[in-house]
């Protein structure tokens, strides 16, 4: 049976930069990403990714703007994983590195995606130019796509996922 797990992922920017974390343990560490987790049951996903960008990052934000939406696949595994991507550019703290995620700052330029998921040098641009989208990869491993949707969309709110 698949079954689909609830992600977040949360894009800090200030003016020409972003705030990235090297991730130091579990899924996806040794890369450079944004902040985020899993949606814990009885929160919205905009409470879990406020949840998480606060217990990786030590920021706190008011509000987050939807920005996209990412079906990935690994191909062997049952379970889908439905990532939630939100940017702000309004945040209130300083950075503090956690026991899950090292911040630093990067120009929006000079990205490091040869550190980052492989996927993510398709669809930050977009992100960056607050174009909303929606993905899907179908990933073998965690470094080779093998197949990938990525679209621009008007409305994240009112797509159901199709
Ligand atoms: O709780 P955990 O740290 O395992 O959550 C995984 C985080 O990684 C979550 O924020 C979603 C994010 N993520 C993926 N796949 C990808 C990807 O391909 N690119 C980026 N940038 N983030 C991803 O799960």
């Amino acid at each position: 049976m698949v079954t689909t797990k609830l992600l977040t992922l949360v894009m800090v920017i200030k003016q020409h930069q972003i705030l990235l974390g090297m991730k130091k343990r579990g899924f996806g560490a040794g890369r450079w990403n944004g902040f985020g987790g899993k949606v814990q049951p009885g929160e919205t996903i905009e409470e879990g990714a406020k949840r998480e960008l606060f217990e990786e990052s030590s920021l706190t934000v008011h509000s987050l703007e939807k920005i996209g939406r990412i079906l990935f696949e690994f191909v062997g595994e049952t379970e889908l994983m439905d990532v939630h991507i939100f940017r702000t550019e309004s945040y209130q703290g300083e950075p503090e590195e956690s026991e899950e995620m090292r911040p630093q700052w990067f120009d929006l330029d000079k990205l490091p995606f040869n550190e980052m998921w492989p996927d993510d040098s398709l669809w930050f641009p977009l992100m960056i130019q607050k174009k909303m989208f929606r993905g899907y990869f179908k990933f073998e491993g965690h470094n080779n796509i093998l197949d990938y949707t990525l679209k621009e969309v008007d409305d994240l709110a009112t797509d159901k996922g199709s």
